[in-house]
């Protein structure tokens, strides 16, 4: 009974007449500091079963409690009563009624409350503001004045109130019934003048445990519903949540000092007149300039400058058109002349390749933090147009960049992503980029996004272009805060980007600034705004521009002087002046000197590979052996794995002991011996880590205790590399982009993405497209990514048969009708070309291949169609003897049989390559033709082997040339190979096709017809008759 008395007076309103002070007595005027432990109210906190996870629960149900007591059981309603009526610890709680509930035992229940009859009042009154202040949390963000046009329509009040202490309950109760739905919980005008005790989850009461109503509803509003739009009560961490809180509500915690006023000035008058002198200079190109969102110079560079100071030394960014150039030159420091002399259309580019666009290219460059006087790097990923699309590509380089400095927190690596806010909102890459951010494989340990909010895409308003009220919604999913801001207010916005900044480092989590602007100018400097968003821009025309708002301010303020003002602006005029005089001297343009992601150490200094040669990529027998042992036992002590698993070791042991590899083995054999050599293996996809088809087992899994995992890639050698196998998310295009990514940072790593099903890769469509194909003529980088496509018809239907080799094809850079003079097939045709596609017929090959991807002196993409069921065909085995030293990849394999014998002998050579050559020989040996037919395997399908080819024909004079393939004729190789086989006879002889017929699906749904189908391929192939008519 004390304790209730005492927490009733507690709980009732004071008058204002009772000061503040008072008050502090009863509770010691303590700063309200961040508190680790989680706070309820205090005597709900010291009931004794408050512990562990159900304290989380409680929690829950006493916020919902706080908006509608009925939400909850009546018994959870009697306890918060009685809790906060001031119940000891363990009195509080009442048994429930049962379900028979006589009167007697609910008026016992009830008995506490009943028994206080002024309690009722009070836990109202207290409630209430509880409420209010939990209403502002939730959703001040609504009424904060976020658009510095005033139009927008996600302001959920157009009628923003000036909050001054005479604070007017007639115009708060307009404003809550925003924030609180149902009204004001009872509060009426006699209660603005009552103190209230705070609750331990706000802070707006400095260093004051207690504040009258009035005070309470101002400060509120001034945390809330100013410029600054906190969206961050979703979170579902009630650290995180104070931590925010703290950040926001703290009575005076947005102050700057002058100097930091006058930099925020400076750096505004930077990428103000960065723009301006583009505009004078060049008016009529396009730069996607920043006219409209300035402020994102100094918002970047305080995310960076408070990073730096945290210990981050080196951040990977990537941001699409808007702003791009300014962010070069004065974010990342680009000299100016580089940007300059990009104008000129008559420089001669110097490099090899094809080159982009000045708003695409790349940056890196290392400096000095002038505020931290900290190194710090900062590299921006080249990008295509495709916006979001760099995203998981900065991800992956980030998380490698860390991988290879050991930086497993993000603590010295970090990304930021920007983004356009229809794009942020449309695009789903940013959905699966998201989804990366906190798996243990993908994460990088926070980004920092900022979106330029300018409130429009292209010509397409918010309320067309998407569903959400924010554009940034989407974060809410992986629990971001999400910090939108007035992007006319310098000061708010560098504010959160403090914020945003301390966030990542505190909390390693994703957060996002959402810079609300405007854009000044049509989409890009040439397009007309009016013609479809007239009203819009009639309020454009009449903002005043941020940099002249924030000088006036600060002239206002005495903190600088009109003169120096303009001094600022002319040496910053001048600067520009003398950098494009100098970049009319600049002659030539060098793409490399755009190069996000340099590579020291691997080229010679001017970039050229250090040979052109590429060594045997064969391995000696002892640690073919030593590999194959490993791959075949479990590498620790007690450690149990499944019984069938067992047997697949065995079978992998006796394989070793006869000297054969599977397609399973010769990968192993081939990622075992480069993390000898050094070479970071990183093999990523959806389940790769057992195999799709199950025939991997790279992890091993101890069926006794839950999580134990071993991986014996790694128990190889003493001072092997590391060996990452990691199943993904379910995403192609994220994941893809990300292990492109990935393979930026280091020439020295092989890294593998492998599709589900080789078709699956078309969702990832866009980082082949954009990224894997054009990638070094764009933007003159190497990738050596290797893509893993299991491909084959194997009666399985439409879907999971075709990895669609013709795509790939089709955008291989060789010419199908020269025959390329070279000396050197072997190395020389593959620097030159845009990407490697083969499709390899024998374990041995595919060992091969793996390993001269990393023993090339350059890299290149690698396309690999793998198999399924050559997985376990008996035939598709190779001996040890095929990759001992020596041995290399085989880009054709010749026919090795009776055919080659007597080659003059030989009717018909059938080309093929892949996995219908086994159905070739199967039914050649049936038909007993093997002295009349020759099978040649085609396993590098591009660079094609003409010099090879042209060899094979020769050898066999009186044969005719059919090019075989088991996919429909308008698809697989036919359209690629034909023209290029014809170049190398010199075009003497037709090539002939077999195999199925044009088709708008990649594979019959019916078994039998794919069947029947095989077998009309067949024979056709054996029939020597199928041609003569054609002839
Ligand atoms: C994936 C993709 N689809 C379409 C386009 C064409 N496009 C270029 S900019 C743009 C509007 C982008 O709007 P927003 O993201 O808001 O950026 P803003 O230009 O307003 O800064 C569009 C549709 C593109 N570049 N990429
Ligand atoms: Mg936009």
């Amino acid at each position: 009974m004390l304790n209730l008395r005492t927490c009733a007076a507690k709980l009732r309103p004071l008058t204002a007449s009772q000061t503040v002070k008072t008050i502090s007595q009863h509770r010691p005027a303590a700063p309200r500091t961040f508190q680790q432990i989680r706070c309820y109210s205090a005597p709900v906190a010291a009931e004794p079963f408050l512990s562990g996870t159900s304290s989380n629960y409680v929690e829950e149900m006493y916020y919902a409690w706080l908006e509608n007591p009925k939400s909850v059981h009546k018994s959870w309603d009697i306890f918060f009563r009685n809790a906060n009526a001031g119940a000891a610890p363990g009195t509080a709680y009442q048994s429930p009624p049962p379900l028979s509930t006589s009167l007697s035992m609910l008026s016992q229940a009830q008995f506490l409350v009943q028994a206080q009859p002024n309690v009722d009042k009070l836990v109202e009154d207290h409630l209430a503001v509880q409420s209010l202040i939990r209403a502002y949390q939730v959703r001040g963000h609504h009424i904060a004045k976020l658009d510095p046009l005033g139009i927008s329509c996600v302001n959920f009040d157009d009628a923003p109130v000036t909050v001054s202490p005479n604070v007017d309950l007639a115009v708060f109760k307009e404003r809550l019934r925003v924030l609180t739905v149902g009204g004001f919980y009872g509060l009426d005008e006699s209660d603005l003048d009552k103190v209230f005790h705070l609750p331990t989850t706000t802070f707006i009461g400095g260093n004051e445990s207690a504040l009258p109503l009035r005070e309470i509803i101002r400060r509120l509003e001034m945390a809330y519903c100013q410029h600054i739009g906190v969206e961050f009560m979703f979170i579902n961490d009630l650290e995180q949540c104070q931590w925010i809180r703290q950040k926001f509500e703290t009575p005076g915690i947005m102050q700057f000092t002058n100097e930091e006023k006058r930099t925020l000035l400076a750096r505004l008058v930077r990428s103000t007149r960065f723009e301006e002198f583009l505009h004078r200079k060049w008016s009529s190109e396009k730069r996607f300039g920043l006219e409209g969102c300035e402020v994102l110079i100094p918002a970047l560079k305080t995310i960076i400058d408070k990073s730096s100071e945290k210990g981050v030394d080196y951040v990977i960014m990537g941001m699409p058109h808007r702003g791009r150039l300014n962010v070069l030159a004065n974010v990342i420091r680009k000299e100016l002349e580089q940007i300059f002399c990009q104008f000129d259309s008559k420089l001669e580019a110097a490099d090899e390749g094809s080159g982009d666009v000045k708003y695409h290219l790349g940056m890196y460059h290392r400096r000095i933090n002038r505020v931290t006087d900290r190194n710090i790097t900062l590299s921006l990923v080249a990008n295509p147009s495709h916006l979001e699309a760099a995203d998981p590509v900065v991800q992956g380089k980030t998380k490698a960049e860390q991988f290879y400095c050991g930086d497993t927190e993000g603590k010295k690596v970090m990304s930021i992503l920007l983004h356009g806010d229809a794009a942020f909102a449309g695009q789903g890459i940013v959905y699966e980029t998201f989804h990366l951010s906190d798996l243990p494989s993908y994460t990088t340990h926070g980004t920092v996004h900022v979106v330029v909010n300018n409130q429009i895409g292209f010509t397409t308003d918010p309320r067309m272009a998407r569903s959400s009220p924010y554009p940034t919604d989407v974060a809410r999913v992986v629990n971001a805060p999400i910090f939108h801001v007035n992007a006319d207010d310098p000061e708010a916005v560098v504010y959160v980007c403090n914020v945003a900044a301390e966030w990542r480092s505190t909390f390693h989590k994703d957060v996002v600034v959402d810079l609300v602007c405007y854009r000044r100018n049509g989409h890009n400097e040439m397009d007309e705004p009016m013609f479809t968003q007239p009203l819009m821009y009639k309020q454009i025309r009449k903002q005043k521009p941020v940099l002249q708002k924030y000088a006036e301010l600060l002239i206002s303020q005495g903190v600088v002087n009109q003169p120096e003002y303009e001094e600022e602006i002319a040496k910053y005029d001048k600067i520009c002046e003398e950098a494009h005089a100098r970049s009319k001297d600049e002659k030539i343009l060098h793409i490399k000197h755009w190069l996000d992601s340099p590579w020291p150490g691997f080229f010679t200094l001017d970039g050229q590979p250090r040979s052109m040669t590429c060594p045997s990529t064969g391995l000696n027998e002892e640690d073919l052996t030593h590999i194959g042992q490993v791959a075949s036992s479990v590498p620790v002590e007690d450690f149990t794995i499944h019984g069938g698993l067992s047997r697949i070791l065995k079978t992998r042991g006796e394989m070793v002991k006869n000297r054969t590899v599977d397609w399973a083995l010769a990968e192993y054999m081939a990622f075992g011996s480069l993390l000898k050599e050094g070479i970071h293996i990183r093999l990523s996809g959806q389940d790769v880590e057992r195999g799709t088809f199950s025939h991997r087992h790279h992890v091993l899994h101890d069926q006794n205790v839950d999580k134990r995992t071993c991986i014996p890639m790694n128990h190889l050698w003493p001072n092997q590399a590391p060996y990452t196998v990691c199943n993904s998310s379910l995403s192609e295009y994220g994941v893809l982009g990300f292990e492109l990514g990935f393979a930026m940072a280091s020439p020295n790593a092989l890294v593998l993405w492998e599709a589900q099903f080789g078709d699956f890769h078309n969702t990832a469509q866009c980082i082949i497209d954009q990224f894997i194909c054009p990638g070094q003529a764009k933007w003159v980088r190497q990738n050596g990514i290797v893509l893993l496509l299991p491909h084959g018809m194997e009666g399985m239907g439409p879907e999971h048969s075709s990895a669609r080799p013709e795509r790939f094809l089709q955008m291989c850079n060789d010419d199908p009708d020269v025959f390329p003079k070279l000396d050197d097939f072997d190395v020389r045709q593959l620097y030159d070309c845009n990407w490697i596609v083969v499709n390899c017929s024998t374990p041995a090959n595919f060992f091969h291949v793996l390993r001269r991807q990393i023993l090339l002196p350059f890299r290149k993409p690698l396309i690999i169609f793998t198999p399924k069921s050559l997985l376990r065909h008996p035939e598709a085995r190779s001996s040890f003897d095929d990759m001992l030293p020596g041995t290399h990849f085989l880009r054709v394999i010749p026919d090795g049989g009776p055919a080659a014998q007597s080659p003059e002998q030989v009717k018909r050579v059938l080309f093929c390559t892949g996995k219908v050559y086994y159905d070739l020989t199967r039914e050649r040996k049936a038909r007993q033709m093997e002295a009349d037919v020759a099978i040649t395997r085609v396993e590098q399908l591009s660079p094609f082997p003409f010099d090879l080819l042209q060899r094979e024909a020769e050898k066999y004079p009186a044969a005719e040339l059919v090019w075989c393939q088991e996919e429909h004729k308008n698809q697989g190789y036919y359209d690629y190979v034909k023209p290029r086989l014809r170049t190398t006879i010199n075009r003497a002889k037709p090539v002939w096709y077999a195999g199925r017929e044009p088709a708008a699906a990649p594979a019959t749904g019916n078994k039998k017809t794919h069947l029947t189908e095989l077998q009309r391929l067949l024979d056709t192939a054996f029939n020597l008759d199928a041609f003569k008519d054609l002839a």
